[in-house]
């Protein structure tokens, strides 16, 4: 009797085990995005978007941060605030095909060439103090979310983003 009862409650353990991992792989993910400046006179520089030639992110006077920063594949929701005072602000997603490599940018405009990028959705053109949200079906790569009113991209505002 015994040995039937283990018999018959193991599969049933098993059962329960798939029941709650599909259950968490299914579980909406969020990720809670802060869009920050130091104000609007705070020095701009111009090389510390990713890959560019700038590393001293400490020298950044507005930035993107992201929590998590990694998250599993599939729907994945951007809440994203602007914290700014005075300046608006965006987030915009692209893959990054190469990790090495600088992000298509037009000098000109100061700004990242979106299309070129491979320009995946955007919460557009924030207003201080505002929030939006977006929603992605993202498969496994990295990402990098930045914003792209002129010369915000160069000087820092940027995070990337790890799908599993
Ligand atoms: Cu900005």
């Amino acid at each position: 009797m015994r040995r039937f009862r283990m018999a018959f409650l193991l599969p049933l353990g098993a059962i329960a085990l798939a029941a709650t991992l599909s259950g968490s792989a299914n579980a909406a993910t969020t990720v809670n995005v802060t869009l920050w400046d130091k104000g609007a006179n705070a020095n701009m520089a111009t090389d510390l978007g990713m890959n560019m030639s700038g590393h001293d992110m400490s020298k950044a006077t507005m930035g993107v941060r992201a929590t998590p920063a990694a998250v599993k594949a599939g729907e994945v929701t951007f809440e994203v605030t602007n914290n700014s005072s005075e300046t608006i602000h965006e987030m915009i997603v692209v893959p990054v095909h190469d990790t090495k490599s600088p992000l298509p940018y037009n000098d000109a405009e100061s700004r990242v060439n979106e299309d070129a990028a491979g320009h995946l959705g955007e919460v557009s053109e924030l207003d201080p103090g505002k929030a939006g949200a977006l929603r992605l079906h993202l498969k496994p790569g990295k990402y990098v979310l930045f914003c792209n009113i002129p010369g915000h991209f160069a000087n820092g505002m940027w995070a990337e983003l790890t799908v599993q």
